[in-house]
């Protein structure tokens, strides 16, 4: 149970009163409470691999399957995990204030699963959800594909599907193999494996087992935002007209983010830049923020799913 100095909630809820024009920062911390992994610090890691190792083009291109398994295990994740109190209250606080606008580094889709207004909520990150082709002459793309698995080879392998891997005698490949051939064998499913124990073992995919395009047979993508790449042009031109057009931001809400990736963690600056007092809401008392707030700003340490209604109720 988070414990919020009385003082600091009451000057949070005169400054929330008073403030017309809001912005929210979201990051992986925000979905925690849903169940969900962040990328850095403690449950940062896929099997053997940085999350955020994975999250880069480079690692598409030398192993696609590999990448697209860990996409595949994350939109199982996500299409399972629940929008949780701190979602819905953001969503509640767009409803009401038409001049509040949202910018989630989040792809997991549960921001708008908890009814939060699309065209207040911008996903600077892209979704999970959102498919596209990598070739480079096709602008095939597809939203709101929550198809899981979106390829039978990516189906979550089960219990009962396949030999059990702390049982068989087999080893390296001739067990990935065996794995792989009585999952295609026996699609029936049984108790899902923790694919992100490195214990687990998984198939190595060709790209003719892949998410394949419609239009071109080309490979496939998540529509994410990987390391290096662009940000959605659209939407970071809209979020920068909606700050050259405030003369004055009120509040910028810093929720669940380890506020080290850029240029999402920019907007903390650009926002106090036009006056906004900042709320840092993360687990983490070492946020790296913490050190640049100033006292007219806050710090609320511990889980945002509770610490978020209640700053919002
Ligand atoms: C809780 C909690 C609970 C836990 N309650 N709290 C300026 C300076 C230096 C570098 C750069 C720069 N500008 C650009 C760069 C390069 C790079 C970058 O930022 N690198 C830094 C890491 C050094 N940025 C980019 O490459 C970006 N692109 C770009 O700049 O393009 C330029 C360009 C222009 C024109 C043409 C071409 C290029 C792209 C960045 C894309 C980031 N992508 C990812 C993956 C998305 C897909 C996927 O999900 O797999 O986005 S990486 C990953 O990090 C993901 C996240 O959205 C992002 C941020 O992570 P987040 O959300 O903060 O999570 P964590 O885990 O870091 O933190 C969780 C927090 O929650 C912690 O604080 C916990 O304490 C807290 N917490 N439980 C409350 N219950
Ligand atoms: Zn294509």
């Amino acid at each position: 149970m988070a414990l919020i100095p009385p003082a600091d909630l009451q000057s949070f809820a005169d400054h929330l009163s008073k403030s017309t024009r809001i912005l929210a920062l979201l990051g992986a911390g925000l979905s925690a409470a849903s169940g969900l992994p962040t990328f850095r610090g403690a449950g940062g890691m896929w099997r053997a691999f940085d999350a955020t190792s994975l999250a880069t083009p480079e690692a598409f291109e030398e192993d696609s399957g590999l990448v697209w398994q860990f996409y595949s295990y994350r939109r199982h994740m996500a299409v399972n995990a629940k929008p949780n109190r701190a979602h819905y209250a953001l969503a509640e606080l767009a409803k009401k204030n038409e001049n509040f606008i949202t910018l989630s580094q989040n792809v997991d889709g549960l921001s708008p699963r908890a009814g939060h207004p699309s065209e207040q909520l911008h996903l600077l990150h892209g979704s999970l959800f959102d498919i596209r082709c990598t070739s480079f002459y096709c602008n095939y793309s597809r939203k709101d594909d929550f198809t899981d698995p979106i390829v039978p080879a990516l189906a979550i392998p089960t219990e009962g599907a396949h030999p059990d891997p702390s049982t068989t005698d087999k080893t390296g490949e001739e067990a990935t193999k065996a794995l792989y051939d009585a999952m295609q064998a026996q699609p029936q499913r049984g108790r899902e494996l923790d694919i992100a124990d490195p214990n687990v073992p998984i198939p190595k995919l060709t790209a003719d087992e892949l998410p394949k395009c419609p239009q071109c047979s080309g490979l496939l993508r998540p529509g994410v935002i990987w390391f290096g790449e662009a940000l959605p042009q659209a939407t970071i031109q809209t979020v920068n007209s909606w700050i050259r057009d405030s003369p004055k931001i009120d509040l910028i809400l810093v929720i669940g983010t380890s506020s080290q990736v850029y240029p999402a963690a920019g907007y903390v600056h650009t926002a106090r830049e036009k006056g906004a007092r900042v709320a840092v809401i993360d687990m983490d008392q070492n946020n790296v923020l913490k050190k640049s707030l100033t006292p007219n700003d806050w710090f609320f340490q511990g889980d945002a799913g509770e610490i978020v209604p209640k700053l919002l109720e």
